[in-house]
């Protein structure tokens, strides 16, 4: 079975309006597996390694002062087919535009304050899991269910 990992990141946002619970919950009724799950206080040095696509734009100084005022939540996942899949569930950047039923969709209305951070490659992931996870912070473990999850062949 071709299992990936991806890495989320329930923003400040998310926990000051307590909604850590709703959206790890999401992930775990799809059939991902959490592998991985810790809350943290991202740095400004951290982030401007997160977030060095964007140091440049005029918004860079309110992310990081947004990303770095109050703990966040890290969690990896890790099921079929897991970075994509687990964008489509999270939906776009502008939430204001995002689906209802994505998370950001039904959770937030902003841009900026949109709830959640997830991997956008597989490259990626790896990346972001290594800055945020050391390997014994990591769980390999066997849903005992797991053929009610996916078929012998996916
Ligand atoms: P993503 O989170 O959907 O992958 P990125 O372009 O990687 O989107 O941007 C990272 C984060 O930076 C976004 O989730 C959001 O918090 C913030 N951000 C991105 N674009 C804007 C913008 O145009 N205005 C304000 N904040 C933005
Ligand atoms: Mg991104």
């Amino acid at each position: 079975m071709a299992q990936e990992r991806s890495l989320l990141l329930i923003k400040p946002d998310a926990i000051q309006r307590g909604l850590v619970g709703n959206i790890i919950a999401r992930f775990e009724k799809k059939g991902f597996k959490i592998v991985g799950m810790r809350m943290l206080q991202m740095t400004k040095e951290l982030s401007k390694e997160h977030y060095a696509h964007l140091v440049g734009k005029p918004f860079y100084p309110d992310l990081e002062r947004f990303v770095t005022e109050h703990p966040l939540v890290a969690v990896v996942v890790e099921g079929k087919e897991a970075v994509e899949v687990v964008r489509l569930i999270v939906g776009p950047t502008n939430a204001s535009k995002a689906p209802g039923g994505t998370v950001r969709g039904d959770l937030s209305n902003s841009t900026s304050r949109n709830v959640i951070h997830a991997s956008d490659s597989k490259e990626t992931a790896e990346k972001e899991i290594r800055r945020f996870f050391k390997p014994h912070e990591l769980f390999d473990y066997k849903f005992a269910n797991a053929h009610y999850r996916y078929a012998a062949d996916e």
